[in-house]
């Protein structure tokens, strides 16, 4: 699958429609929300959340073995939350086994459930959680 980004992403720097949105401290969490909207309507898709978690994957599997252990993790999932993930227990995350994580804090960032993001859900504590494995 390819991802639509780089025909969205002139787009999107024209489309700035910050008008609703009060406070200054919002401002990042609408670029993030640019970042990832590639279809450019205002939220975070399933989708899209897996496109740039299936691009940040591929960005920090450094030896190329197609997983990612903890280390190349980092601090993104706590070891408990690999172990969790992993389901065969060799203590690294296929992209599969990743991408299967992300759907589940995308989830639980959703509690209204419509299948978007939008930047408070984005900038709840599961939004964040979720943010982690984009980005
Ligand atoms: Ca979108
Ligand atoms: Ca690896
Ligand atoms: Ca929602």
């Amino acid at each position: 699958m390819i991802s639509r980004r780089v025909c969205v992403i002139s787009l999107a720097v024209g489309t700035l429609l910050a008008t609703g949105l009060p406070v200054s401290a919002k401002s990042k969490q609408n670029n993030l929300i640019r970042m990832l909207d590639t279809d450019n309507d205002g939220t975070v898709d399933l989708a899209e959340a897996k496109a740039a978690a299936s691009a940040t994957f591929d960005r920090l599997e450094r030896d190329k073995d197609g997983t990612l252990d903890q280390h190349e993790l980092s601090r993104r999932l706590s070891a408990k939350e690999l172990a969790a993930a992993d389901p065969d227990h060799d203590g690294t995350l296929t992209k599969d086994e990743y991408l299967a994580v992300v759907e589940q804090r995308f989830k639980a960032a959703d509690p209204d459930n419509d299948g978007t993001l939008d930047a408070k859900e984005l900038n709840s504590s599961a939004g964040r959680a979720l943010m982690r494995l984009l980005k």
